[in-house]
């Protein structure tokens, strides 16, 4: 019974936390390492020059295991550059994909 409780009481709490918006870190915990630098598109929703890092709403990326879904990653200086609100853009992630290496 008490065992019950203690479960019940752990549901509570474990359940707001899966409300929260997808975010780069639920990724990483959840994809596989790829071998090699990966692929995808979607559209640029906002870039950070200062901080290096670029807002991207992209496709599912299987490489992954990544529904589609807005984040923002760190950026090579190339591709913070390249990047502009609003533009379609096709990109490459380190393996990791927590990384724009480059951006089209
Ligand atoms: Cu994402």
């Amino acid at each position: 019974m008490k065992l019950a409780l203690i479960l019940a009481g752990a549901l509570a709490v474990a359940a707001p936390a899966a409300a929260q918006p997808a975010n780069h870190a639920d990724h990483a915990a959840a994809a596989p390492k790829a071998a090699a630098p990966v692929q995808g598109s979607g559209v640029v929703k906002g870039v950070n020059a200062k901080a290096g890092t670029i807002t991207l709403h992209h496709g599912p990326i299987p490489a992954l295991k990544w529904p589609a879904m807005t984040m923002t990653f760190k950026a090579a200086p190339e591709a913070v550059k390249a990047a502009k609100t609003g533009k379609s853009v096709t990109f490459t992630l380190n393996a990791a994909g927590d990384q724009v290496l480059s951006l089209q």
